[in-house]
């Protein structure tokens, strides 16, 4: 065990004093504090499974060492950011990267660490080897029809995967798309598309959904087959119910509105989850909430008034998933900054006094609209997320106790220098 009982019991009996003084205090300024622990609690966040180890780019890329070399111990790694924060509590897995081997003992080995399966990715963006037809020019847009079947029949396997380990969603994100302007008939491209998702649809269980998720550009540069909101929601309103929208942040054009874009989509009733980053330029894949932490809790603020005005769980009724890439960081210190990122913005917009806000937007005030949202955005909530977690039974401070237990030197022990994760 990386991080066992009596040190998280050690580290929390060391800043309880410090802790419980901050909270005593934060618990007069803020209005249902105990409302939003239990939200906060019950909020759990997706660890994508690809995101284990050091990522790279195209110029490079920098093993960390003690990187996870199998399901097993992707699943161990989870484990530990769970017994730290007591909000990573699922996985979500690609596939061919993350085929179990035997997916009764890997179910068996996540729920010891109280870790769910969440939405299944499919991976029709890389040539597996032995593959009958290649997907360099796509692969449900192809102009082949081999090609289009290959991509069908390997998204089913993948829900198949999925009902074994108790997931319900599965993820289609797809490169195809064109870089050359004359290269793609885009009205033939849409309706492959289409036909293709169909048949996909069709072998959904029940209960499952289909995410899916656009993107602007890459590895396509002059069209996405899925670019952008709009086109995905036109595929998930002509699929059906069980498909939905999936948001990832990096995946827009500079300057989108993506908070108007989740508004839109919660009215719909066609937004099915999110890939959470943050991103400078394009695709970055960096540390949620590590360059526009404003245009996160503003992305929440619509969450939560959208899923309010439509009386939905928060825990429950959207996928909430990481998608990341480590370059330079601690891939396990980057999530744990992720995954706390990602609750502060939701708490602060807990804050937002939502009455008072929606009176001052029909009284044309639009200065008091800032004040009120601001205020929020303003307010230092890390107090209220570490006693959510503490009640929850993890550590006051994860990053603290990750290094002060040496985890990534332990893993280096255990693992070597030189391990590479499968993923990106
Ligand atoms: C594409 C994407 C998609 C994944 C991949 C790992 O950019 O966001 O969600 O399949 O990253
Ligand atoms: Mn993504």
């Amino acid at each position: 065990m990386l991080v066992d009982k009596n040190l998280l019991e050690s580290h929390n009996a060391d800043l309880i004093a410090k802790h419980q003084k901050k909270f005593s205090i934060i618990k007069e300024e803020v209005i249902g504090v105990e409302a939003i622990i239990e939200k906060l609690v019950a909020y759990q966040i997706a660890i994508p499974s690809w995101a284990l180890g050091t990522g790279g780019t195209r110029f490079g890329r920098f093993a960390g060492g003690g990187e996870p070399r199998s399901l097993e111990e992707k699943i161990e790694d989870i484990g530990l950011l769970h017994t730290l924060n007591k909000s990573s509590g699922a996985i979500s897995l690609h596939i061919p990267w993350d085929i179990p081997a035997n997916p009764k003992a890997i179910k068996n080995l996540a729920a010891d660490y109280g870790i769910k399966f969440d939405a299944m990715n499919s991976n029709t963006f890389q040539d597996q080897p032995n593959q009958k037809h290649s997907y360099k020019f796509g692969s449900l847009q192809h102009v082949n029809k081999d090609t289009r079947q290959q991509a069908i029949d390997h998204n089913i396997e993948v829900i198949h995967h999925g009902i074994e380990l108790g997931s319900d969603s599965l993820t289609v994100w797809l490169a195809d798309g064109s870089s050359f302007p004359g290269q793609l008939n885009f009205r033939n491209a849409f309706n492959n598309t289409l036909q293709g998702l169909e048949e996909i649809y069709k072998a959904l269980p029940d209960h499952w959904k289909m995410f899916i998720e656009y993107k602007a550009f890459e590895p396509n540069f002059y069209s996405m087959t899925v670019g952008d909101w709009g086109q995905s929601l036109l595929y998930a309103t002509k699929l059906g119910k069980k498909a939905f929208t999936l948001v990832d942040l990096g995946h827009h054009l500079p300057n989108a509105n993506i908070q108007q874009i989740v508004a839109l989509l919660l009215n719909e009733q066609k937004l099915g989850g999110f890939h959470f980053n943050d991103s400078k330029y394009g695709d970055d894949d960096l540390t949620v909430g590590s360059i526009d932490p404003y245009k996160l809790f503003l992305i929440f603020n619509e969450l939560v008034e959208g899923m309010d005005a439509r009386g939905m769980n928060h825990a429950r009724d959207l996928g909430w998933m990481i998608d990341a890439s480590h370059n330079v960081k601690d891939p396990l210190e980057d999530l744990l900054q992720s995954v706390e990122a990602i609750k502060i913005a939701y708490t602060q917009a807990l804050l937002v006094d939502d009455k008072a806000l929606k009176e001052a937007q029909l009284n044309l005030d639009t200065v008091k609209c800032q004040e009120i949202l601001q205020a929020a955005f303003r307010t230092d909530v890390r107090t209220i997320l570490a006693e959510a977690r503490l009640r929850a039974g993890g550590a006051l401070d994860p990053l603290q106790l990750f290094r002060s237990a040496n985890v990534r030197a332990n893993l280096i022990k255990a693992r070597g220098e030189k391990t590479i994760a499968t993923g990106l």
